[in-house]
């Protein structure tokens, strides 16, 4: 990695008695832009892409505000190239091997040296360098970076492929994208998909510099640490891929102190690059502590120190931090259902996966900034998630994700970059995929909170269920594309590079299954086997029985609009409408817009405001509701069903909703929108992901309750049921019902009753008047988990919910900000707004049962109290209607 450094930076590495030495020149900072007829010229930072650089010099505008995807079409259509003059030391021209490193290009580009061409590149996800000691000057070097536009790159790649056509050609139109993503490596998504627009960008999208080096240079480091059950073992094996100048013996010294492990190796090191391979034996191994998912304990981390010596002079010196944890992924025949389970052993404790999908941040990846990504992190734990999926038609992200999920406990889900899509495979499209695989795996693999590597997303199921119209004499052809690319060479060399975890070759799979059946499943969203992903925006999401009783979540989910501010700077007066076309305009997905309202109608009276502001804002609202409540029932659906087994399937031990993060301002399935504000579904998860969890449900008119616990003790606990009716804010009755074991780690029935004698024992109730509410208790009366609801009927059809005319007080204390809110009646989905005012509620979305509730606002920026009341807006159900 090249350090971010602006200015010519030399460090010396190690130099000792003068025998070796390692230079490092770093070339980021401010470039030369041109377009291909020189019409554009500009200065462009490094790190960087031609758009940034194109904002950032005025020459275009914000190019999420309205139609500008559209209008900045032509710079993916042109080429660019990059230019930096710079001066090197005398010193660092003598020395042996001078190497130029790309750590990132986008993507198709040629690059020269004072005028020669030193190589190519055509793969965004790999590290790049060249040998260019011969080619460095006293004074001026010139080096140019010629990027080739992605557009007809791709284009020109699929009319070369003439035999037979690799889909899908083009993206829906709805995407308003660009076709043939599929034929370059590329963030796949950059051509548009359905929650993000097309934006194909080009640029050096990271760092850039010269490496010199007289002995050898380190290229990568990476340390796996693996457990021998047998003998109760722990071992690191750790791996330096190096860059040698000449054949050179030495020794290599291995140690992690704090655990009083320290080996000597005699080791070779080849000419060229190539890698070495040590294992380090843990010596005091029932010492280590062990690396755990958030909810499951803690993270600890140890100090790997890796120190390289010839002839008794340090030559290489680095270190690095080396967490201790195990991963198996259970693929077994299971009790009572066909079938194999599917779930993941952390540690050797089986862990039910809680999370979502990770989608790129930005369009722009220089602006994925270090706070970009630790506030979704962070918001991903503080909605307690365990899990992410790194969804593959993104980016492999960058080492400091990886590193704060380390440090979080966050599971990470990785999977390869293809996605939705056939691929090609000639041969210099395996070999620079090879290469891809061969260095992100290198790269990620000593980060524990990487627990599985996935070959694609989805390219299984669009074979096995023909998304495209491949005719069945053809199939075979693309069934062997697939083996190929996927098993034969991705899986075979992650399983050559990363003994540590499980591959899986596609999501959603049938794993083992899927093997069996040659690797395309005959239906890879089987629920007896693997992963699934399951969307239905027609069937009524409160209505458990239309989700697939999978053992493994991995997709699912509902769209909603972000909020107001969140539209409001890319956006105009004219937009705020549901029918304008910038609202038609940022929908991606088919009938997307039509589909949350029809949802929404299921159970909500929809918005009728008259002014066409509000009822824009309402509409908006309403989205999320009904986004937050379909989310929380079929994500309840899952974790209750981690124990059973029913009609042959069950053990849920995953759910991964589709998708944490949004890359604009537009409608998408996330729960948290473009600049990180939570949209009432991430709220919703903080509470239907918390480690324990009552869930309610009807079967045939019989409300149960199940406890739901990811704890590792066991509990006794029973279900406390309050009955409010609409009209009134005191209780009609409240229900108790005996203590029942609730063993750690699963989801038991502790309550059950039909809904009419439940309501026949509780006042004049009716299903149409009166709510539940719930919760669990221990023997003392202690509260496990969040207060849930169910309803008993649609919202719509409630008689006796009232405007609630709620009233609120900001206040600041020395602990932070809080609001007391004031209500009238029972108010369903209470939603506090802040507009701008980046931070996050207590709570939100919430039931209000009480005439008061106290939340606390956590500011992400300094606010005021007046600042804050300013911006805050209320709204319940009822007000928008
Ligand atoms: C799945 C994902 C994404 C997509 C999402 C919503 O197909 O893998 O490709 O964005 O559903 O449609």
């Amino acid at each position: 990695m090249i350090p971010p450094v602006d200015s010519f930076v030399c460090v010396l590495l190690c130099l000792f008695y003068g025998v070796s030495s390692e230079e490092l020149l770093s070339l980021n900072g401010k470039w030369r832009l041109l377009n291909s007829n020189g019409s554009v010229s500009l200065p462009a930072q490094v790190p960087g892409c031609v758009h940034s650089a194109l904002q950032q010099q005025g020459v275009i505008l914000d190019p999420y505000f309205r139609f500008n995807d559209a209008s900045y079409r032509w710079i993916a259509l042109d080429n660019w190239t990059y230019t930096t003059t710079f001066t090197v030391s005398a010193e660092l021209r003598v020395t042996q091997q001078v190497r130029l490193i790309f750590d990132g290009v986008d993507t198709v580009a040629s690059v020269s040296l004072n005028g020669v061409v030193v190589g190519e590149t055509d793969n965004m996800f790999r590290r790049y360098d060249f040998s260019v000691r011969h080619l460095l000057k006293d004074g001026d070097n010139v080096l140019n970076v010629a990027l080739l536009s992605p557009l007809l790159y791709a284009t020109e790649r699929r009319r070369a492929h003439s035999s037979y056509r690799v889909p899908p050609e083009c993206p829906p139109d709805v995407q308003k994208g660009e076709c043939h993503v599929n034929f370059i490596r590329k963030e796949q998504s950059s051509f548009s998909w359905d929650w993000g627009p097309s934006f194909p960008t080009l640029g050096l999208w990271k760092g850039v510099g010269l490496e010199a080096f007289d002995a050898l240079r380190l290229i990568q480091v990476s340390s796996v640490p693996l457990y021998n059950l047998s003998s109760s073992q722990w071992t690191v094996r750790v791996e330096l891929l190096v860059d040698a100048v000449q054949t050179t013996d030495g020794r290599v010294t291995l140690s992690v102190q704090e655990l009083d492990s320290e080996q000597t190796f005699p080791t070779r090191f080849q000419p060229g690059k190539n890698k070495n391979s040590f294992t380090l034996l843990i010596s005091t191994s029932s010492r280590v502590k062990l690396w755990w998912p958030s909810g499951h304990g803690d993270q600890p981390s140890y100090h790997l120190t890796v120190r390289g010596f010839q002839d008794g002079v340090l030559v290489l010196s680095t270190e690095s931090k080396v967490y201790f944890r195990s991963v198996e992924l259970v693929q077994e025949p299971l009790p009572g259902s066909p079938g194999l389970s599917f779930y993941f052993r952390i540690n050797g404790k089986p862990i039910f996966l809680k999370g979502s999908n990770w989608i790129p941040a930005h369009s722009f990846q220089d602006r994925v900034t270090p706070a970009v990504l630790r506030n979704l992190l962070q918001s991903a734990v503080d909605a307690n998630m365990n899990a992410l999926r790194v969804w593959g038609g993104g980016v492999y992200e960058q080492d400091l994700f990886y590193d704060i999920c380390d440090e979080m406990g966050i599971m990470v889900w990785q999977d390869f970059m293809f996605a939705c899509a056939m691929y090609p495979t000639e041969d210099d499209f395996i070999q620079t995929v090879r290469e891809e695989v061969v260095q992100q795996v290198q790269r990620l693999k000593s980060h524990p909170s990487v627990i599985i590597w996935s070959g694609n997303n989805e390219n299984e199921a669009a074979l096995a269920t023909d998304w495209f119209d491949i005719p069945s004499s053809q199939r075979p052809t693309y069934v062997k594309d697939y083996v190929t690319l996927y098993v034969n060479n991705i899986r075979k060399i992650v399983q050559e590079e990363d003994h540590s975890r499980p591959f899986l070759v596609s999501s959603p799979t049938n794993g083992a299954e899927s093997e069996q059946e040659g690797w395309v499943a005959a239906n890879p969203y089987d629920p007896h086997y693997g992963d699934t992903h399951f969307y239905s925006y027609t069937l009524d999401c409160w209505d458990w029985r239309t989700f697939p009783r999978t053992r493994f979540a991995s997709e699912y989910g509902f769209q909603s609009w972000p909020s107001f501010s969140t539209l409001q700077p890319v956006s105009v007066p004219e937009d705020w409408s549901y029918d304008s076309n910038f609202t038609f305009h940022r929908q991606h997905h088919a009938d997307g817009n039509q589909q949350m309202l029809l949802q929404a109608g299921l159970h909500f009276n929809l918005p009728n405001s008259t002014d066409p502001l509000k009822r824009f804002t309402d509409t908006l609202y309403i989205t999320q509701v009904m986004q937050a409540q379909c989310v929380k029932a079929q994500t309840e659906f899952y974790r209750r069903s981690r124990s059973e087994i029913i009609e042959g399937k069950g053990q849920t031990m995953g759910a991964l909703y589709w998708q944490l993060n949004d890359i604009w301002q537009a409608p998408s399935w996330s729960s948290i929108e473009f600049g990180g504000k939570w949209k009432m579904l991430h709220y919703f998860a903080q509470s239907f992901f918390a480690a324990v969890l009552p869930v309610g449900f009807e079967d045939d008119d019989t409300l149960l309750i199940y406890a739901v616990s990811d704890l590792s003790r066991d509990l006794k606990l029973r279900a406390v049921l309050t009955v409010y009716s609409w009209t009134d804010l005191d209780p009609v009755c409240t229900l108790r019902s005996d203590l029942q074991p609730v063993t750690g780690g699963s989801a038991v029935a502790i309550y059950k009753q039909p809904v009419a004698a439940l309501l026949a024992g509780c006042g004049h109730c009716t299903r149409l008047t009166c709510v539940l509410t719930f919760r669990l208790e221990e023997e003392g009366g202690s509260q496990q988990g969040p207060t849930n609801h169910h309803f008993l009927c649609s919202p719509r059809e409630a008689r006796g919910l009232q405007t609630p005319n709620i009233t609120a007080k900001v206040q600041e204390d020395p602990t932070g900000f809080s609001v007391t809110l004031h209500s009238a009646s029972v108010a369903p989905f209470v939603w506090l707004d802040v507009g701008d005012i980046a931070g996050c509620f207590s709570s939100n979305g919430f039931l209000m049962v009480s005439e008061n509730r106290t939340v606390s606002f956590n500011a992400w920026r300094p606010t005021s109290v007046a600042e804050l009341s300013a911006s805050l807006t209320v709204t319940s159900l009822r007000d928008v209607y």
